[in-house]
């Protein structure tokens, strides 16, 4: 109950539900004593124990990209800002009030003739999210304009009708794929001009007769890029809160066996159905649908409890938000590497994945401050990666420095506060089987000195161990300390309790 009040609080102090009539669901699902049973409940096993998911429980850090026509207004129109009238700049389509130019969805629909991006360079933009450090790119082939951005068989509205005419998902499929980073495509089922699209539930036999015409539509072009990028490891759907998707149960669990069916190992997240209770992300149950969960919109879980032992990730803008080109980026706050860097080592201490996002230009190009987050990102990855790729949520009590992540028996600890007196005071269960018995800094390798300190900190629970951080170890960003646990216990002093 308390959950579900907090969220309602902070959605409507978003406005996101005015957005999209659907309210963010994140792991609050309380789960009924008895198992109710559902014909179109979950279709893979949670959570999933095969190699392809294991891989990505393994990626920690992933780039999304937004590409589409809206990058060539890049959230504005003649000098004019679309900020006050459309909801982000890839929503621009939809700018309305009294900002909105003339005729503007006529000139929106008309963009992609002009669609001519000169300095669009796949295999460059690979390299630098190599550099950054992203194990896999979520990249949009169709957003809820409808614009394809590979030449699909099924709507003439797509890449092949611009002057630029190449297939851009097949050349960021290939550029990735040879750069070892895994590919996903983003998939929005909403189309907001195509005349088959529903938002209610279809009501008569004409409206059923219509939208299954769009449903047969959404499948061929699924079906059409497993075949023409069979590569690719998953697909990232949106756009799906719609009354007729959500009526259309029947149908999209049968796609989601048959896309399953066609491309073993592939992954979904939650975002792509829902069961017959039009129940979304979770089921009437309380189980997740898909294979992790896909909630983790610009916020991140307060626990690692919360979630419940899903597998997820958390999708990031930098500006606060707008995922599509934004030319003006002047009076945003917009995220610096290290807000960056701290929510990503937040996600992999909670076993999450996180996910920077990108928005080039209409020429391909990335915006100047988006290159400095790459660059600046992709030089701590460089130093600090151990604490970030295939590690895992630690059983260590959270700490006020910074976050835990683990491997075997290797702890990191990536210190964002540093306190004063340079010693990182660790709590461990006094039955702990396992103490720290070394640690260095991930930077440079140095020692710290490791002292057992026994005092009644917090009622005797725990015993402490002190890391002394060297005092001439400098950095003016977040630095990690890695820490050996070995099999032991720590010998804590059995001191009698005063009488009182
Ligand atoms: C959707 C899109 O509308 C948006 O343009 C962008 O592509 C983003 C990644 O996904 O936006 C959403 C969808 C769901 C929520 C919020 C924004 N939500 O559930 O809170």
């Amino acid at each position: 109950m308390k959950n579900k009040f907090l969220t309602i609080v902070a959605l409507t102090a978003m406005g996101i539900s005015s957005i999209h009539g659907q309210a963010w669901l994140g792991s609050t699902t309380e789960k009924p004593k008895e198992k109710i049973a559902l014909k179109y409940g979950p279709i893979s096993p949670n959570p999933r124990t095969d190699a392809d998911m294991q891989r990505f429980r393994e990626y920690g850090l992933g780039q999304f990209i937004h590409w589409g026509v809206y990058a060539i207004p890049g959230n504005e129109w003649n000098g004019v800002s679309a900020r006050k009238g459309a909801a982000a700049s890839e929503w621009i389509r939809s700018w309305s009030g009294s900002t909105a130019p003339k005729d503007w969805k006529n000139t929106y629909d008309n963009l992609y003739k002009s669609f001519n991006p000169k300095d669009f360079d796949a295999k460059r933009w690979a390299k630098e999210a190599k550099g950054m450090g992203a194990k896999y790119v979520i990249f949009t082939t169709k957003h809820h304009d409808g614009f394809a951005l590979w030449p699909t068989r099924y709507s003439d509205y797509n890449i092949s009708k611009t002057p630029y005419k190449k297939d851009i998902v097949k050349q960021i499929v290939d550029a990735y794929t040879a750069e070892g980073i895994d590919v996903y495509l983003y998939f929005s089922i909403l189309e907001w001009n195509n005349p088959n699209y529903l938002y209610a539930a279809p009501k008569n036999d004409e409206e059923k007769k219509k939208y299954q015409k769009f449903l047969q539509y959404t499948r061929n072009q699924l079906l059409e890029l497993l075949k023409n990028y069979p590569q690719i490891k998953g697909f990232w759907f949106d756009g799906t809160w719609d009354k007729a998707w959500i009526s259309s149960y029947e149908f999209t669990y049968q796609l989601e066996k048959e896309l399953r069916e066609k491309h073993p190992g592939l992954i979904i997240g939650s975002r792509f159905r829902n069961d017959e209770n039009g129940k979304r992300h979770f089921d009437t149950n309380g189980d997740l649908l898909g294979d992790y969960e896909q909630g983790w919109e610009r916020k991140l879980p307060s626990s690692f409890e919360s979630l419940n032992g899903n597998d997820w990730d958390c999708v990031m803008t930098i500006p606060p938000n707008g995922w599509g080109y934004m030319k003006d980026w002047s009076g945003l706050y917009t995220k610096t590497s290290d807000d960056l860097i701290e929510m990503l080592m937040k996600s992999r201490s909670m076993n999450g994945n996180f996910v920077i996002n990108f928005g080039p230009d209409g020429n391909g190009d990335f915006h100047p401050e988006e290159k400095k987050i790459m660059k600046e990102v992709g030089e701590w990855m460089k130093l600090n990666a151990k604490a970030v790729y295939a590690t895992h949520h630690s059983d260590l009590s959270s700490t006020p420095y910074g976050y835990f992540t683990q491997r075997e028996n290797t702890v990191y600890l990536t210190v964002f506060n540093r306190p004063v007196n340079n010693i990182l005071r660790i709590p461990i269960d006094k039955k702990a089987k396992e103490i720290p018995i070394k640690a260095s800094l991930l930077a440079n390798g140095a020692p710290s000195v490791i002292k057992h300190s026994d005092i009644g900190l917090d009622r005797d629970k725990n015993t402490y161990y002190d890391i002394l951080l060297p005092k001439d170890f400098t950095s003016d960003k977040a630095f990690v300390v890695e820490i050996q646990l070995q099999k032991g216990s720590a010998n804590t002093q059995k001191l009698m309790d005063a009488k009182m």
